[in-house]
């Protein structure tokens, strides 16, 4: 795989033994895993809200310097007209100067409010929700997302969702509303539009968007507990026809139903029930598959996870063509079905390895499967795919990383 990038690099440019010893552990912390050097920018200018924010915040500057330089100048010429050496005499007593004091006042108050008209004329703009605009519902969870399209009706029954992979239309604002199904969390991806609060019984709505094609890197941007810094997500952004065509292919999508006696024929038993006998608890209890009775909500909607390149919210990325048939991603897939705990701090998905694992700070035990019957579910996830041509990683440019999602 070409995509192998570490992404401290910073790290490695100090001098020193310190630096040294830094890089030496982040490269060991970091040989585990293999991640795509993406870069994220909140002044992306291929984003309407981002030009918005960034003329507001230059006219805010302009402002500040002006104010700044009008405040050193009138400091620096009181302090060397009246400098005790040039006047020996005490200086002229008086009391009470109210043009000045009026003038103390009135201009502040001008300025600050030039400057929340700025700012209220930004937000006003930003949370303008248009109507007709495409909508995309954000669920965070610890510590993953879940991006729903209530508009896409699945043929196959409830709505259009999908884990840790957002897809929207280039060049065509799309209304966001964002919650959270347990503590707070933060939705941000700089490249598409700013950063709002996921909180739990609140919805927030407001427009994002970019004039340019491709896969942008999210975040959570809310300390929310043990992995919040592995609750990443992506937005592949889509021409529109692109994205009209890939979203109509999900809400045709049925799961594949697979040939009798095949390994994903036994994966898909083990999803649905899972092993009572070792106390191995049914996928299909927390996971949704569209087109199968699997309707459980705990974990990441797995319906498209075959076409999927992030597993486990963006922990481990697999951005090449081979996707999970990569040996290495395919290690990553085992170890995660194996023992996502130990993979990920803090994922609330239960261990198979009979292992023990905390929720809600009590230690829970996990069921057990074989490697043979992990690789079984691992078969049969890799089987959900949607129709090569509603591939929306297929030839996405990867923003910010020398790499695109395979060829057109
Ligand atoms: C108790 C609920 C629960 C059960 C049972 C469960 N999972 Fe999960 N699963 C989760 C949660 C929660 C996550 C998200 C973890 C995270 O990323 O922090 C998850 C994540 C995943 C992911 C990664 C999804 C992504 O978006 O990258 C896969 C794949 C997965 N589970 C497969 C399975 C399979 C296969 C089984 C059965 C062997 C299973 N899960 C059983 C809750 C569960
Ligand atoms: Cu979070």
């Amino acid at each position: 795989m070409n995509t192998t990038q570490d992404r401290h690099r910073g790290t490695r440019r100090h001098v020193g033994r310190t630096g040294a010893l830094a890089a030496a552990l982040g490269m060991a912390l970091l040989s585990g895993c293999q991640q795509v050097r993406q870069s994220i920018s909140i002044g992306d200018m291929s984003s309407a809200y981002n030009r918005e924010i960034w003329w507001m915040s230059l006219w805010a500057i302009a402002l500040s310097i002006i104010i700044f330089v009008g405040v050193s100048y009138a400091l620096f010429y009181t302090v060397s007209k009246f400098r005790d050496d040039r006047h020996g005499a005490e200086p002229a007593q008086f009391h009470g100067n109210n043009r000045l004091e009026v003038a103390l006042v009135v201009v502040p108050v001008i300025i600050v409010f030039g400057l929340s008209v700025l700012a209220v004329k930004s937000l006003a703009v930003v949370n303008n929700v248009n109507a007709e605009a495409p909508k995309i519902d954000v669920l965070g969870r610890q510590f993953w997302w879940n991006f729903g399209y209530p508009a896409a009706t699945a043929a196959a029954g409830g709505v259009v969702t999908n884990g840790n992979e957002m897809i929207m239309p280039a060049a065509q604002p799309v209304a966001v509303t964002v919650t959270s199904g347990d503590v707070i969390h933060g939705f941000w991806a700089p490249n598409v539009g700013g950063q709002r609060a996921a909180m739990p019984a609140v919805k927030k709505t407001w427009m994002i968007d970019s004039d340019r094609p491709g896969a942008y890197q999210g975040n959570c941007s809310q300390l929310c507990g043990a992995s919040h810094a592995n609750m990443r997500y992506k937005v592949v952004v889509l021409e529109q026809a692109r994205y009209t065509a890939t979203l109509n292919a999900m809400q045709a999508y049925r799961a594949p139903e697979p040939a009798p006696g095949s390994a994903e024929a036994r994966g898909y038993a083990l999803f649905m029930q899972g092993k009572p006998s070792t106390g191995a608890v049914a996928c299909a209890s927390c996971h949704r598959v569209q087109g199968t009775t699997a309707a459980g909500a705990a974990g990441p909607d797995l319906s498209f996870f075959g076409t999927r390149r992030t597993l486990g919210a963006g922990i481990w990325e697999a951005m090449t063509e081979a996707h999970w048939t990569d040996e290495k991603a395919a290690a990553e897939l085992h170890a995660w079905l194996k023992h996502s705990p130990v993979v990920k701090p803090g994922s609330l998905m239960p261990r198979y390895d009979g292992g023990e694992y905390l929720v809600q700070g009590k230690s829970v035990k996990g069921g057990t499967l074989t490697d043979t019957e992990i690789d079984d579910i691992a078969a049969y996830l890799r089987s959900l795919q949607l129709p090569a041509e509603a591939d929306y990683w297929k030839g996405t440019p990867v923003m910010g990383a020398p790499t695109a999602g395979g060829t057109p």
